[in-house]
């Protein structure tokens, strides 16, 4: 993240107007501003629009000039951005960093508005369907920032480790605005004196450097390298870990240590922030998932923001990052403004988090319709949108097909999800024996497919408790303890099962559904081991238990 003179933060206190017409029927000169309200936030937890569906409206001045790069770190569900009351350009990729680079015009006070709406649209290329199983917050739900740029600027860096025994990383840096022909350009790593100098020429500049006295990242030493480039009039620090990941022989390893990955989906989602949660909450929650003995965080179902992925860079915790979506129907994976804007997710995600050493896995399309050819394609699509960006990571998305799945070619590490105990074995009182033949059997299908080699993720699984129900039955923290005890012990126990991601560290808002025979009592995924205020239920003592013997 780069912090210099030249950037500002614009988080804070905003004015606010809410108006329950559509983003594109905004008359924006002749907005109400009445009340006020916070960037991040998501309008739609405040008492007087709890639950409202329509636009929220925020607006504040800003001191800038010049070509400046307006950074959204994610709005809900869709947003458009207006400098003195022009259009400058919409955000149509939700909870997904987005910048935009733009003349600013004179040094002066001008008008910033960021309208987002959280009206639902059923159209195949929408990015956020109501009947996702998590709520369709509204609103600017992670930082805004601003940066005022010089005429060439640098537009983003990569610093990818090559080596954790020699500590070479290869850095590039890609440049916007007027290229010259003879640029200079300084690298300078962590507390060193003297900065190395380069020339460089067009769009982007490439080298390798041995990083001096390095160490090496892993979750047991999870050590963070800085680095600070600059050219004629911009400055950016970077924060880095050196560790490299390799994927072949049904193994995941990090620093050639063979990885057993233990942890979480987690949502970041509570119910009086939405997915606006303050940055204490997130720490407290990885503490907490810390404490188990856990490693794993599995970033459900959306890019997880700046400041929770710096805290599991520091903390050794690791991450499966992914695009957001749910349950993406074959029409939807046909259509071709929604394969266009997942593959632009995609890419956008990359970029804003290669440096995260905690990023370990690349993921996207949650639970799709992969057993279909417009899923295959869309697949292929994305799998090769990131190996353009980054090939230090290996790919993956969360099947929910069994042995229906076709897209098992196209990854480097299969996950599935399955709820064995809770969807599966629904007539009977105590189906915890179905957790081995559920997960044998999807191990089985994928030797048969010929990607048994490739690592196997339990990517899902769990069940519902009600806090405070102990009578044994589903519904209970009982029942609940006892079925993920048997999760976490077929996990530990077998040699196949490379990672575990239980479904779900937190309850989280979502519908109550009105038909089925699975509903979601209190308008909640109440599968969560903490519930949504991160009280632990029983699971949670089990999990830690078992994981700290
Ligand atoms: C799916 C889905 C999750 C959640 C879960 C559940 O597997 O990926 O987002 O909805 O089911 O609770 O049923």
């Amino acid at each position: 993240m780069t912090k210099n003179e030249k950037w500002q933060s614009l988080d804070g206190v905003w004015d606010f107007a809410f108006t329950e017409k559509g983003l594109e029927e905004l008359d924006i000169k002749n907005i109400n501003f009445d009340t006020a309200s916070s960037v991040p936030g998501c309008f739609d937890t405040l008492p007087e629009y709890y639950n409202f569906r329509g636009t929220g409206i925020y607006r504040r001045t800003v001191v800038c000039g010049g070509l400046v790069r307006l950074f959204s770190g994610g709005v809900t569900l869709r947003g458009a951005v207006y400098f003195d009351g022009a259009l400058i350009g919409n955000l149509e990729h939700p909870l997904t960093p987005e910048e935009m680079i733009f003349d600013a015009g004179e040094r002066k006070e001008h008008t910033l508005i960021i309208a987002v709406e959280n009206i639902f649209h059923e159209e195949n290329s929408s990015m956020f369907h109501q009947y996702y199983d998590y709520y369709g917050f509204g609103g600017i739900c992670r930082e805004v920032t601003l940066e005022e740029l010089p005429s060439c600027h640098m537009e983003r860096i990569s610093v990818v480790p090559l080596s954790y025994e020699t500590g070479e990383v290869k850095v590039t840096v890609y440049f916007g605005g007027l290229l010259p022909e003879n640029g200079v350009i300084s690298i300078q790593f962590d507390t060193e004196e003297k900065e190395e100098k380069f020339s460089f020429s067009g769009e982007k500049f490439e080298t390798v450097r041995k990083v001096p006295c390095h160490k090496v990242w892993s979750p047991e030493t999870p050590f963070m390298h800085n680095v600070k480039i600059a050219i004629d009039g911009q400055e950016k620090k970077i924060s880095f870990g050196i560790r490299v990941l390799s994927w072949k022989d049904g193994k995941l390893s990090i620093n050639d240590k063979e990885l057993k990955l233990i942890g979480y989906n987690r949502h970041d989602s509570h119910p009086q922030f939405g997915y606006a949660v303050p940055l204490t909450l997130a720490a407290s929650d990885l503490h907490q998932i810390k404490s188990q003995g856990c490693n794993f965080i599995r970033g459900c179902h959306y890019p997880q923001s700046h400041g929770f992925l710096e805290l599991c860079d520091r903390m050794g915790m690791l991450v499966w990052d992914e695009t957001l979506a749910w349950g993406n129907k074959e029409e939807h994976l046909a259509d071709p403004l929604f394969r266009q804007r997942q593959k632009e997710a995609a890419r956008l995600m990359v970029r804003d988090s290669i440096n995260h050493p905690s990023v370990i896995m690349w993921g996207f399309l949650n639970e799709c319709a992969s057993h279909t050819l417009p899923g295959y394609e869309l697949i292929s699509q994305l799998r090769q949108t990131i190996l353009e960006e980054d090939t230090s990571r290996p790919i993956t998305f969360a099947s929910s097909r069994g042995t229906q799945e076709l897209c098992l070619d196209l990854v480097d590490i299969v996950s599935y999800n399955a709820y064995p105990g809770w969807y599966l074995g629904i007539n009977e009182a105590r189906p915890f024996h179905l957790v081995a033949s559920t997960f044998d059997e999807l191990l089985a299908f994928a030797e048969e497919k010929g990607s048994g080699n490739k690592p196997f993720i339990i990517s899902e699984v769990g069940c519902a408790a009600i806090i405070g129900e102990r009578n044994g039955e589903r519904w209970s923290e009982d029942y609940q303890s006892e079925l993920l005890s048997e999760v976490v012990k077929y996990t530990l126990n077998n040699k196949k099962v490379t990672g575990l991601a239980i479904w779900q560290f937190c309850n989280s808002r979502t519908y109550a559904a009105t038909s089925g025979i699975i509903v979601r009592p209190r308008a909640l995924n109440n599968k969560g081991v903490v519930d949504e205020y991160r009280r632990p239920k029983l699971a949670y003592y089990t999990i830690k238990n078992m994981l700290k013997k």
